[in-house]
């Protein structure tokens, strides 16, 4: 069977894909089995930018065609604020909860309207030195004031997506990997990862 190394050192994030990858014939290696390989510092100005860098260097260090995922959530009201700096928005040693409250203190007493938001996912595939694939996804909603639900991970408690009336910390697993900005770039891989032998 074909491998991938999904080059993050997030567990959520490797579960989400496993999920959206199940039914693919590819298997989903992760970096607990390459202890070698430590942080990668995320010092690029853009997802693009650091999705590449991960990917790269996973593949430079393993040898195996690596897929990494950069993503940001993107708040009009703040100038799309936190972005590329969502996993440390709360400062250094950051979790998702203080990166959570942050937000909300940020956002206090903006009205429903004016916290219009947006996930941002950015992959990056690179299966040789030469052979880079880029895929984007979005999903768009509001940011509520009070965290709900325990699933998900992240700023999935107070991220309502448009159209639905649970947010993705709410929703089952399977149905924010249908619509969720990650899912939506994984999709558009998928058909380039069809393509590919390796
Ligand atoms: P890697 O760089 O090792 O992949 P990371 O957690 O640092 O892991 P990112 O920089 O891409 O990954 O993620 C930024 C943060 O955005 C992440 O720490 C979460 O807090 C949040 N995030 C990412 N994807 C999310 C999702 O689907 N739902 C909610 N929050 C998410």
């Amino acid at each position: 069977m074909r491998q991938i190394i999904v080059a993050t050192h997030n567990r959520d994030k490797v579960n989400e894909f496993r999920g959206i990858f199940s039914d693919m014939e590819i298997a989903l290696l992760t970096l607990e089995q390459f202890p070698s390989v430590g942080a990668i510092e995320e010092d690029a100005s853009t997802l693009e930018g650091n999705a590449l860098k991960k990917a790269s260097e996973v593949f430079r260090l393993t040898g195996i065609p690596a897929l990494a995922d950069d993503t940001g959530l993107e708040v009009r009201y703040l100038n799309d604020a936190p972005g590329v700096f969502s996993s440390r928005y709360a400062g250094v040693g950051a979790t998702y909860e203080t990166n959570v409250r942050k937000l909300l203190r940020d956002l206090n007493g903006v009205p429903l309207r004016r916290r219009g938001a947006r996930f941002r996912s950015v992959l990056a595939f690179v299966p040789s030195p030469e052979g880079v694939e880029i895929t984007e996804g979005s999903c768009h909603g509001v940011i509520l004031e009070q965290p709900r639900g325990s699933g998900g991970f992240g700023y999935d408690p107070i991220f309502l997506p448009d159209g639905y009336s649970r947010t993705f910390a709410e929703m089952e697993p399977d149905l924010k990997n249908q619509l969720s900005h990650r899912a939506k770039a994984a999709f558009e891989m998928r058909e380039i990862l069809r393509r590919h032998s390796w």
